[in-house]
């Protein structure tokens, strides 16, 4: 379900001639890796940057689970931007795949945007994540980008800030700010085009993710469990679209199952009287609608697949493209 993107450095200039009208003569792109702990707001981030949402966003850590390409395209630069799974400890075969989505693509990136979040103090975990990423990628600039700082007491904010600039001191830049705000993502943002190299555009304008609408729908359904649910339950769900056509020219038929680890989640997620499953499928819709422009029938199933996190074949029954040395 998930697409490696790749630019091909052999690929003939004249294919990538026609994406480029007229750019100015110091276009600058590339690849930005935007990295970080579980929960520190990288995919609030990147929605906010996009001014649309393409990655979903909740409280529960571990909320990305695939790494997925924003493009963002502006006259003077094309910024490619890496939303990946946050930096964990992983405790079963899916939590491997997540950590293998998040650090493979960092070596080849052109800047490391390093999320921390600065409404707790850095940790032990803070520090093993950033000592790790140092060794994958010591020669790529990084952007320390301390978020949050609407959650910090004033009088703590610059002793909050001045600990993870010690936390990270090969960064080259550094900027603290709330990603829920424009003003300090458009600072940001210029940091970031300053620290890419100048070169052409590799996607077309008006491409903004590598996945298709069918995949954002399944994160959209994910996403409003994890709004809905606690404790394990969050974890434990995956989402599969398995039909999504179009039945009429302003009506899309989503028929997607739920998969839970066990029945006591089941019943959970289906609720009292079947409310809760309701309530789920009515933000998921509403959620979907707005993506996709126009109104959709979504039928949703919730299907028990016992220990699915720890099981090779339904890991990749689900689409997560497991490492070729599972195979
Ligand atoms: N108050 C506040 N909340 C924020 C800010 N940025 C993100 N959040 C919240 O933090 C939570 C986590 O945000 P996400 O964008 O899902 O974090 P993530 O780093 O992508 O998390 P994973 O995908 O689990 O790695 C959400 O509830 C966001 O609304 C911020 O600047 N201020
Ligand atoms: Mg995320």
């Amino acid at each position: 379900m998930t697409q490696d993107f790749s630019f091909d450095p052999d690929q003939p200039l004249a294919e990538l001639l026609p994406l480029q009208e007229d750019l100015p003569p110091d276009h600058r792109s590339g690849f930005v890796a935007v990295i970080g702990r579980p929960n520190v707001g990288k995919s609030t981030l990147i929605n906010g940057w996009l001014g649309q949402k393409i990655a979903i966003v909740s409280p529960k850590p571990q909320t990305t689970r695939h790494r997925q390409l924003a493009i963002i395209t502006r006259p003077s630069a094309q910024v490619i931007l890496l939303d990946t799974p946050g930096l964990h400890k992983p405790q079963n075969l899916l939590g491997e795949y997540m950590m293998d989505q998040a650090t493979k693509s960092v070596p080849d990136a052109d800047v490391i945007c390093l999320l921390v979040d600065a409404s707790s103090r850095p940790s032990e975990a803070d520090s093993l994540a950033v000592h790790d990423l140092h060794e994958k990628a010591s020669d790529i600039p990084v952007l320390l980008v301390i978020n949050k700082i609407d959650l910090v007491p004033p009088q703590d904010l610059e002793a909050r800030i001045t600990a993870y600039r010690r936390l990270v001191p090969f960064s080259s830049q550094w900027i603290a700010l709330t990603a829920l705000e424009p003003s300090g993502r458009d600072e940001l943002f210029e940091q970031v085009v300053s620290l890419l190299p100048l070169g052409p555009r590799y996607y077309p304008a008006d491409q903004i993710t590598d996945q298709e609408e069918r995949f954002i729908a399944a994160e959209m359904i994910r996403e409003q469990v994890l709004l809905h649910t606690y404790q394990e339950v969050p974890h434990s769900v995956a989402v599969l679209v398995n039909e999504f056509k179009e039945r009429s020219g302003n009506l899309t038929y989503v028929g997607a199952t739920i998969y839970v680890e066990r029945e006591t989640q089941k019943r959970i997620l289906l609720g009292k009287h079947g409310q809760l499953i309701k309530q789920v499928g009515q933000g998921a819709r509403a959620e979907i609608e707005e993506m996709i422009g126009h109104k959709i029938y979504l039928d949703l199933w919730v299907k028990v697949w016992p220990n699915w996190r720890k099981d090779e074949h339904r890991l990749r029954w689900l689409g997560f493209a497991l490492p070729p040395s599972r195979s």
